[in-house]
């Protein structure tokens, strides 16, 4: 009786945000999520990860707040004019039955206005208003970049592509 209970305030308070046509609980996973480390002066961060979307339907990212920052955003970066550009999206759409990863060099969350930058080893909660007025939330570790990939990139392209052009719309 009382765990049932309890189940059912957590199930109003997740689900209170829902407009009641909302019948069934959007079909979406958030994987392999990490947000980037960054020194204790930086004035951002960014955080990738996975989403899975298993239902027949788009899915439709409307907004996101992550705890411990003042304000994020959903990004698209790009190359323009041979720079790497970022621009702030309105809405991010999921497609139907697809695997969409958001990455360094395309899609990510920006954390702005941090209280304080996450230092590797803590967790940043993340969280994701679908159009629908659902929200999801997920645990995203802090990590230092240091895959092979981004290595080899800059390793590759040291002397004439500079990432430091990087620009914030
Ligand atoms: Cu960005």
């Amino acid at each position: 009786m009382q765990k049932s209970l309890i189940t059912t305030l957590i199930a109003t308070a997740i689900f209170s945000a829902a407009p009641s046509f909302a019948a069934e609980k959007t079909n979406m996973m958030i994987m392999d999520a990490w947000v980037r480390a960054a020194p204790p002066s930086a004035k951002v961060q960014a955080a990738f990860f996975t989403v899975m979307n298993h239902s027949n339907k788009p899915i439709v990212i409307t907004d996101v707040e992550a705890q411990g920052f003042g304000r994020s955003e959903l990004h698209l970066s790009a190359k323009k004019d041979g720079m790497m550009t970022m621009q702030k999206q309105q809405q991010v759409t999921i497609p139907a039955s697809t695997i969409f990863q958001f990455k360094p060099g395309s899609y990510h969350v920006m954390l702005l206005e941090p209280n304080k930058i996450a230092a590797p080893g803590e967790l940043v909660n993340v969280s994701f208003t679908l159009l629908n007025g659902e929200k999801i939330s997920a645990e995203m570790p802090v990590k230092r970049d240091n895959s092979k990939n981004k290595m080899d990139h800059s390793n590759m392209n040291h002397g004439n592509m500079d990432h430091s052009d990087m620009k914030h719309n």
